[in-house]
């Protein structure tokens, strides 16, 4: 009877609120409860207790409340009010007019309605996780930040991975500039590294970063497309300014179409200067390199996967964590000596379109970053973290890159609006761990109960409190500074193709395939051939190779171009691996059919596991699936939500009949892409079937699940991709 349905939980409501009302424990409300700033309205709450300042699923959590909003099982109110009913408003008769008076209603709609915030005007969609950054090569030589100095501190971090053009709900796989921002809390402060997964940027000042986003953003007028760079206005933007050449070099790479954010270097892009104990200054640009290898997707998984997944690395980052696959870089520096003309072998330092190539300026690994525990809570801690560049602590400084500085103006600024007020600081996610008592008072959102009278400086009747500390604060490196006012840039900034060229030299032939094949795809879904034209004009002062095959693929013929010659190559820009890495978080889909040999599945599981992969069972229906004998295994994926973009390998199992043809397709799939194909026992004979070579690179067969077989897996898969077939 419907009429008894219902009471069912109503019943249970209010037992809960009966227990929670007789209970003699007080009972902490909203920000009395203190979850947000500590406890009682007397105390100094401008300077939150470490523990206070993230909540997060980690290691830290012990020490931290999950929030005070979410205390006791009942429901209530924002005021604490026990809540009686919250899935039938007040009316006037049960087919009546709803009532102005309810108040729970009203509370829950308002609320509601104002949920969202302003997505980042650009990064807006990004993965986050918590972590640890520890140092085991003091850089106390040239800093002395204490982050860099102390190889037995552990510094909690949470780094955002971010892509650049797409809205917040757009897909993970698109081409496009990865952000990798990674905030370290630690003893004197946050240091804020916010860099992305390539070292150059597409401007040299930061005056045309409004006119290059509204380029690469969806047309103003029809609003398409979203996160994609194929388009006109993009080309026409960039194909103006030849600056953006080097940089274009690196976004139709294949550094634009990550495997994983877990697979990707970290740049700082700017050159920033470290200042040691005794004042002195060096130049250095900041690396993360991933101990996981540099990998990518191929162009058209990236394509297929803004469909199937487009969580994909968003989901890849939760599942690595959460199968303890935790990823890790290490940061490196390359250190320069900061000269008065601020060059390094003739390369200008303060133009962001420049690399210094490693091979000359090696790359210094002086900690490791390890990323081991996801978010608890996406909205309070990966959207509301907030980055910017001038969050520094003593001993790391800045250069004169006019990209950087208009970056330290836009990051502060444009919390403002997105964040709703400026007291984005006490947010959870972006609290200091280092004490704070700023002294910046009120403003909306404000959660700080400041006390005393003083909320200015100098003073006496505060004591003096709280006072500068001259020179154990940030002192700002004392450089001289000379110069006529003027709209114009270094002479040295004019060279924007010689470092294009050599990326190009650098490219392993595959590699260079991809980079012909994505500016073909790109300038091919731009309508306006004049922009085409120039954009491959461009293109003839990088290589006339590269010019001549992108203009054949686009029914044009090459112009003639000026391309420097004997910039050499610069081998560490590559990304084809020379050896076999290693495989965490890999995963491995294995397609089954009825009697199966499920020995087999259980030993490769076995084998995959403790090289720290992931195998799931792809079988014709969910549930439990009949394996050889009497056996059973559970389905991870269905022929019918599987697809070969997800999985890093494909592998089919002694026992299974000819496949399927979704099945099949999969597999074609996988050998089309590069990616190992592995089969035993009567599973050769259909992966045959489906048109795979034996002989072929990366396809391992045998006749059973043995030592040999699982090696010889986890060694192609340590490739990655096998480019020869
Ligand atoms: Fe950013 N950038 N940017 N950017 N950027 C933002 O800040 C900006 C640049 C980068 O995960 C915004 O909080 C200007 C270079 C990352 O939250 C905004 C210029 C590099 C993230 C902004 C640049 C970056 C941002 C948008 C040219 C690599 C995401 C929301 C002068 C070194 C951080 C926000 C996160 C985000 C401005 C160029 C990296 C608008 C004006 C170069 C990783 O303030």
């Amino acid at each position: 009877m419907p009429g008894k349905k219902k009471a069912a939980p109503k019943t249970g409501a209010k037992t809960a609120i009966t227990a929670r009302s007789t209970s003699t424990e007080p009972q902490p409300t909203g920000a009395a409860a203190g979850g947000g700033l500590e406890g009682s309205p007397t105390a100094p709450a401008t300077a939150p207790a470490p523990a206070a300042v993230r909540v997060g699923s980690g290691p830290r959590d012990a020490a931290v409340s999950p929030g005070w909003a979410q205390e006791g099982d009942a429901l209530t109110t924002a005021q604490g009010q026990p809540v009686e009913d919250t899935d039938n408003s007040l009316r006037a008769g049960p087919r009546g007019p709803t009532l102005l008076e309810d108040h729970h209603l009203r509370e829950k709609i308002m609320h509601f309605d104002h949920e969202r915030i302003p997505e980042r005007v650009v990064h807006a969609r990004g993965a986050g996780a918590h972590g640890r950054f520890e140092l085991f090569d003091s850089l106390e030589d040239i800093t002395c930040a204490e982050v860099l100095n102390d190889t037995s501190a552990v510094t909690p971090v949470f780094v955002r991975f971010s892509t650049v053009a797409g809205s917040r709900g757009s897909m993970d796989s698109a081409r496009d500039v990865r952000g990798f921002a990674v905030k370290l809390y630690t003893t004197q402060g946050n240091w804020d590294l916010v860099g992305n997964n390539m070292p150059v940027f597409f401007i040299q000042d930061g005056i045309k970063f409004p006119d290059f986003v509204h380029a690469v953003k969806p047309e103003p007028d029809r609003e398409i497309p979203q996160a994609q760079s194929a388009h006109d206005t993009f080309w026409d933007f960039v194909s103006l300014q030849p600056e953006s050449t080097h940089m274009l070099m690196w976004v139709m790479s294949d550094r634009a179409i990550p495997r994983s954010y877990r697979t990707m270097e970290g740049f700082g892009v700017h050159t920033f200067r470290l200042v040691n104990a005794a004042g002195q200054s060096s130049l250095v640009k900041f690396h993360w390199k991933p101990t996981a290898g540099i990998h990518s997707l191929v162009w058209e998984e990236s394509q297929k996967l803004g469909g199937i997944d487009p969580d994909f690395h968003r989901r890849d980052l939760w599942n690595a964590i959460e199968a303890g696959a935790a990823p890790q870089w290490d940061l490196g520096v390359q250190v320069m000596p900061d000269s008065a003309e601020q060059t390094f072998e003739g390369i200008d330092l303060l133009d962001p379109t420049k690399l210094v190539p490693e091979e000359l300026c090696p790359v210094r690994l002086v900690g490791r970053m390890t990323l081991d525990a996801n978010p608890a809570n996406f909205f309070a801690e990966t959207e509301q973290v907030a980055f910017h560049p001038g969050h520094l602590v003593p001993g790391i400084d800045l250069t004169d890159d006019p990209l950087l500085h208009a970056r330290l103006f836009s990051y502060l600024d444009t919390q403002i609006t997105r964040l709703g007020g400026p007291n984005f600081a006490q947010l959870p996610i972006n609290r200091p761990a280092a004490p704070v008592n700023d002294n910046l008072r009120d403003g909306f959102g404000q959660q700080a109960v400041h006390t005393g009278r003083t909320a200015y400086s100098p003073n006496t009747v505060g004591g003096g409190c709280p006072f500068a500390t001259g020179d154990a604060g940030y002192v700002h490196f004392p450089q001289p500074v000379e110069g006529i006012k003027a709209r114009r840039r270094p002479q040295s900034f004019d060279d924007h193709f010689s470092q294009a060229t050599l990326f190009w030299n650098s490219l392993s032939e595959p590699e260079r395939e991809h980079e012909v094949g994505a500016f073909s795809f790109e300038l091919s879904k731009v309508a306006d051939p004049t922009i085409v034209a120039r954009m491959v004009a461009n293109l003839a002062n990088v290589d006339a190779d590269l010019a001549d095959q992108v203009a054949t693929h686009l029914g044009l013929s090459a112009p003639a171009g000026d391309p420097f010659v004997d910039v050499g190559s610069s081998p560490a820009l590559s990304i084809a691996p020379l050896e076999s890495g290693p495989i965490e978080g890999r995963v491995v889909g294995v397609l089954v059919t009825a009697g199966f040999d499920s020995a087999g599945v259980t030993a490769l599981r076995r084998a995959l596991e403790r090289a720290g992969a992931v195998l799931h069972v792809i079988a014709p229906h969910g549930g439990a699936v009949k394996g050889a004998g009497r056996t059973t295994m559970t389905a991870d994926a269905t022929v019918f939500n599987a697809d070969s973009v997800v999985y890093d390998a494909l592998v089919v199992t002694g026992g299974t009949g000819p496949l399927d043809p979704k099945s099949a397709t999969m597999v074609q799939e996988a050998y089309r892409h590069h990616k190992t194909l592995a089969a035993w026992g009567s599973g050769v004979e259909a992966l045959l079937d489906a048109g795979v070579g034996e002989e072929a690179a990366g396809v391992i067969t045998g006749p059973k699940v043995a030592k040999p077989f699982n090696d010889a897996l986890i060694e192609a898969l340590g490739w990655h991709r096998h480019w020869e077939r």
